[in-house]
């Protein structure tokens, strides 16, 4: 035990970036193109590979199993088992989202599975598509998933076939809304359709935060997007890249088109993303984390107030890992990169891994009891069941608040009474508590529901 401890130590760099000292460390090696990471309610790595390979990971030990093997994929350039989602219940909905090509007749092409975790035996099976017929292709065949409560949002590529962004008939180059069970949701913005918004490129990052949908799409030679999505919106492709600027003003104008918050020329192959808001790493918290396969890099993206701009952008260019493919965040703070080193055909290179970084000497905040001296409290912290919140110059009845959790999610939020506010629904763990007053003073407080 005491020579494995001693290989690990070895096995750390810690490494300084923008006056965040952390360490990283290879979680687990030869894997080929871990291409969706999450980080699971069982304290576990749930990963796809590019091969049709869904596999789980502990974090510490590295210890892997895989749960399944989807034998119809067939990897071929870009394409092969891409993003996955898990049911935001999971286990006790026991659903992952997977997408995936296969050939369909002679056609490449994607669907999106549901997959079902059965506890004994420790294995996924009872595929169920959920959808067909994407278009799959060489190149450009998107594929993130990401649910928001009950819905799920499939972001697909042009398959090099510049003629169906601006298709809304056809369902690539979109962000894609469906029900859990493939259903279309009645009020998507064209009825009967799973289409959300369209004129993408290729879409290969996808995170919910702070009430909004951004995601990461790769431009041509110029112009890699981060973009916002709203429902029956254009965004431009191919008839626009990146600003409404130039010849591309009139077709923003008549085409409904939403610029992007941010775009890269020279691109940088912007690829999987989350959003960071730990206090682990305090100068990259309230930032959009993001993977790139070109410049090898992190990037953290600094959201403004409203969340709606980008105002600073950190790169991380010290990893030293290659391509990085995707990113997760342990509700601990620790960050999950995945690489994307492998030949794409798959001829049995497997040098792909999963790294942690993550800082050593950090120790989570004991929130400490708040003073009769402070004018905004919240008692009891840590709490059990309820908190009761109070001003000591105001009512707080009426006020808006939100709880949101360690990835920046909103888990509770509402209409201040005078009565206690249950955190009955809450996993234990630390949670940042606000208050908004009528006059728009902010309170905010970190809890601990233990
Ligand atoms: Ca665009
Ligand atoms: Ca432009």
């Amino acid at each position: 035990m005491k020579r494995i401890y001693l290989l690990m130590i070895l096995a750390c760099i810690v490494i300084s970036a923008q006056a965040q000292t952390f360490t990283i460390r290879t979680v687990k090696n030869n894997l080929f193109i871990p291409w969706e990471i999450i980080y699971g309610p069982d304290d576990h790595i749930w990963f796809t590979q590019k091969n049709g390979f869904i596999c789980r990971t502990e974090p510490v030990t590295g210890t892997t199993d895989t749960l399944y093997h989807a034998t119809t994929t067939v990897v071929q350039g870009e394409g092969g088992m891409l993003g996955m989602a898990m049911h935001p219940a999971f286990p006790a909905t026991p659903y992952l989202y997977v997408a995936y090509e296969y050939m369909q007749g002679g056609d490449y092409t994607e669907k999106i599975v549901r997959l079902t975790y059965f506890p004994t035996g420790d294995s996924l099976g009872a595929e169920m598509t959920i959808l067909d017929n994407i278009e799959g292709a060489n190149i450009h065949n998107g594929c993130r998933l990401h649910i928001v409560n009950d819905k799920l949002f499939i972001s697909t590529g042009d398959a090099a076939n510049q003629s169906l962004p601006q298709n809304i008939n056809s369902i690539n180059g979109k962000i894609l809304r469906i029900n859990l069970d493939g259903t279309i949701p009645g009020d998507n913005p064209i009825a009967g359709s799973p289409v959300w918004s369209w004129g993408d490129r290729n879409t290969q990052g996808m995170v919910y935060a702070n009430n909004k949908l951004y995601t990461s799409m790769h431009g041509a030679s110029s112009d890699d997007e981060i973009n916002i999505i709203e429902p029956g919106r254009n965004y431009g492709w191919p008839t626009v890249q990146g600003f409404c600027n130039g010849g591309e003003v009139t077709f923003c104008n008549d085409s409904n088109v939403v610029e992007p918050i941010y775009a890269w020329t020279p691109t940088i192959a912007a690829s999987g993303m989350d959003y960071y808001n730990h206090p682990m790493f305090p100068a990259w918290q309230g930032s959009l984390m993001m993977g790139t396969l070109k410049d090898n890099d992190l990037y953290f993206l600094k959201l403004d107030a409203n969340f709606d701009s980008i105002i600073n952008v950190i790169i991380i260019d010290t990893l030293s890992i290659g391509r990085i493919r995707d990113v997760c965040i342990s509700p601990n703070g620790s960050i999950f990169l995945s690489t994307s080193n492998s030949q794409a055909g798959g001829g049995g290179s497997k040098i792909d891994r999963i790294v942690e970084l993550y800082d050593s000497t950090f120790i989570p905040v004991k929130v400490p009891v708040q003073s009769a001296a402070n004018s905004f409290s919240i008692y009891p912290n840590p709490a059990k069941d309820e908190i009761t919140v109070t001003l000591k110059h105001n009512s707080v009845a009426g006020m808006d608040y939100r709880i949101t959790n360690s990835l920046g999610q909103v888990v509770l939020s509402g209409k201040m009474t005078n009565r206690p506010i249950s955190l009955k629904s809450l996993p234990v763990g630390l949670y940042m508590f606000q208050i908004t007053s009528t006059k728009g003073e902010r309170y905010t407080r970190q809890i601990l529901k233990e």
